[in-house]
């Protein structure tokens, strides 16, 4: 375990970073205990600011903007802890933090709700056209209005739902689409227990199963090599040209290219997205469609969750520098002794 850092003894405050803008008073509460380099005007650090900021402080707040990897960490000699102002931690280098002897830590359960929320209503968005709806508003149409001239949609009610990772978020979402008696299948890394199976109503398929069967088809699985450009032209191609697709994972999940193409040609009715490969761009040719409805990657963007994940990853930082064990510690064997 990390020999707490005594304020009493070396004098002054402990030096921390905060990588990216935060609410204000949780700042003001932070500098009360430690020197703080701050970034309110919230400009992204570049790999060489990073390092360097790294090789001041004891610990950093940081999200899914600030890569942490080997080279992040090449003169940070007294990091304890990076705090992941996020549940997803693809932008760690897990055993490159761990092999610098650095806790890291993310906010699970604080957002899962949320963004389980958000997710259903990306689908709701997509299947049923709701921002194509008000663009034709927008631009005047709607006194072309007519029994079979509108934005016809696809339905939720009693459909199936397919769900592509099934942790705590994706049991969200199953849960939520049984209240619309929605049929739910899923597919996942392991199968959930009986228990929790039934709890969500669902049942587990093959991937390929899934694509094949799903009315709409939702990605809720953490981003990895392995799970890289899981959805793909091959995988599109599997889907029902009814289908919708929802990605609240990562970017890098969906190949964006492929998708874009599908979307073009009608393989598929539609798809909902909050997240894109090499975000904040957005691949071009999505812009240019109507059958598509795009979120800047908002899904846990709730006043009260944000404020939650920002208070976890402190309540993580103070652990950390305090010699404790972080709540939501990712990597426990960097603890020895
Ligand atoms: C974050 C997210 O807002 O928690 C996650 O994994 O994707 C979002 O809630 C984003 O990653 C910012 O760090």
């Amino acid at each position: 375990m990390n020999t707490p850092i005594n304020t009493q003894t070396i004098g002054k405050k402990p030096k921390i970073l905060v990588a990216r803008a935060i609410f204000p008073e949780a700042l003001a509460k932070l500098e009360e205990s430690f020197e703080v380099r701050s970034n309110q005007a919230d400009v992204i650090l570049s790999p060489e600011e990073l390092q360097q900021a790294l090789s001041e402080v004891l610990g950093a707040l940081v999200a899914g903007s600030e890569r942490i990897d080997a080279n992040a960490l090449a003169r940070a000699k007294d990091l304890k802890i990076v705090a992941n102002i996020s549940v997803g931690y693809n932008n760690f280098d897990v055993p490159a933090i761990t092999a610098a002897g650095v806790m890291a830590t993310n906010t699970p359960d604080v957002l899962t709700d949320t963004t389980a929320d958000f997710g259903f209503a990306l689908l709701m968005a997509t299947a049923r056209r709701i921002t194509e709806s008000e663009h034709w508003i927008r631009n005047g149409l709607w006194d072309k209005w007519s029994i079979v001239n509108n934005p016809l949609g696809m339905d939720l009610h009693h459909s199936t739902v397919g769900i592509i990772g099934m942790g705590r978020i994706g049991q969200g979402i199953a849960k939520r689409a049984l209240g619309f008696g929605m049929k739910v299948l899923y597919h996942n890394r392991s199968r959930l227990s009986e228990v929790d199976e039934k709890a969500c109503g669902a049942t587990f398929v093959s991937k390929e199963d899934l694509l094949r069967t799903a009315d709409h088809v939702v990605l809720v699985l953490p981003y990895s090599a392995q799970s890289h450009h899981t959805i793909g032209a091959r995988e599109i191609a599997m889907m029902k040209p009814t289908a919708t697709l929802v990605n609240i994972a990562r970017g890098g999940i969906v190949d964006d290219v492929a998708l874009a193409q599908a979307l073009k040609d009608k393989k598929i009715f539609a798809a909902g997205l909050d997240v894109f490969e090499g975000e904040p761009l957005v691949h071009p040719e999505l812009l240019k469609l109507s059958n598509v409805v795009l979120a800047p990657h908002i899904a846990s963007a709730t006043e009260k969750t944000r404020r939650a994940m920002v208070d976890l990853a402190i309540d993580n930082l103070r652990a950390a520098l305090a010699g404790k064990k972080p709540p939501s510690l990712i990597n426990a064997d960097v603890i020895k002794g």
